[in-house]
């Protein structure tokens, strides 16, 4: 049985060798961030709500409830005093390295852009960016934030949706080619903090045909066995011990 501090070894050596690596991420690596995911114990589905958050964060959910999303999304998905924690800050710290060709994401508080990184792909959206949805006037979510029950448009009344998908909409063709070119011509991938259950962003890792798959999750994934190096660990105990 390989220990913890052997994995970490072979993952540090994945690392100086490679020359082209994508990072993949989900919810968890902004838990450390002091934002919720969804699946982990102290994630969304295990606090109790009226309805499930899936249910919540799903388009006709926010056509038909209007007030009760926003009530959900105000409180538990916009985090704006979040700062970025280790684990954004290796892949921003290996992009300036010039090692790291982007980030796909499927996370929406922009944390990544903050830590630094440039290249990535938002696969579902930012809460950062909000559109009236009559006439397209741009607002931050500080507006969102501060706004009392629906955020509605200044200059037409309009409903305000945030730039983020929600299930039953569709992704982004654009950002969703530029997510598989870049996996289709990583050497590594590192896929982080995601239950891999989402579809059908989780489907993009399949693209992969690179020499080294990596996995870091605190909790078993359907991608497990597919990958070279498993780390089933918390980042606390694995990130700060890289070196760039
Ligand atoms: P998820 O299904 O909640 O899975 C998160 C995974 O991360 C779990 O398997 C955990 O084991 C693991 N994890 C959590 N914290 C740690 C840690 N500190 N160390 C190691 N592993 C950890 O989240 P997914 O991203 O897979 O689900 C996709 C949804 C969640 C996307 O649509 C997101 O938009 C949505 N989401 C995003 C955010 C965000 O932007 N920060 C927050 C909550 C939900």
């Amino acid at each position: 049985m390989t220990s913890l501090d052997e994995k970490i070894q072979e993952l540090q050596e994945i690392i100086d060798n490679a020359e082209r690596i994508v990072f993949f991420t989900g919810a968890g690596v902004s838990t450390d961030s002091g934002i919720p995911d969804f699946r982990s114990q102290d994630g969304l589905y295990h606090m109790q709500y009226d309805y499930p958050p899936e249910t919540i964060v799903s388009h006709s959910f926010f056509v038909n409830q209007t007030e009760e999303f926003y009530r959900f999304y105000k409180d538990k998905m916009l985090a704006l005093d979040a700062e970025p924690n280790y684990t954004h800050k290796l892949m921003a710290d290996l992009e300036a390295k010039g090692k790291c060709i982007g980030v796909v994401t499927q996370n929406i508080d922009g944390l990544h852009q903050k830590a630094g990184s440039k290249k990535v792909y938002e696969l579902h959206g930012s809460v950062l960016r909000n559109y009236c949805t009559k006439c397209g006037t741009f607002y931050d979510a500080k507006y969102i934030k501060e706004s009392e029950g629906i955020p509605r448009c200044e200059k037409c009344g309009g409903l305000i949706k945030p730039d983020v998908v929600l299930y039953e909409e569709g992704l982004n063709e654009e950002i969703l080619n530029g997510a598989l070119n870049a996996i289709e011509s990583a050497d590594v991938l590192i896929i982080l903090g995601t239950s891999l259950v989402v579809y059908p962003a989780a489907g993009l890792v399949r693209y992969f045909r690179g020499d080294k798959l990596v996995l870091i999750n605190r909790d078993v994934t359907p991608y497990d066995s597919n990958a070279d190096l498993l780390i089933q660990a918390s980042f606390s105990d694995v990130i700060p011990k890289l070196k760039v």
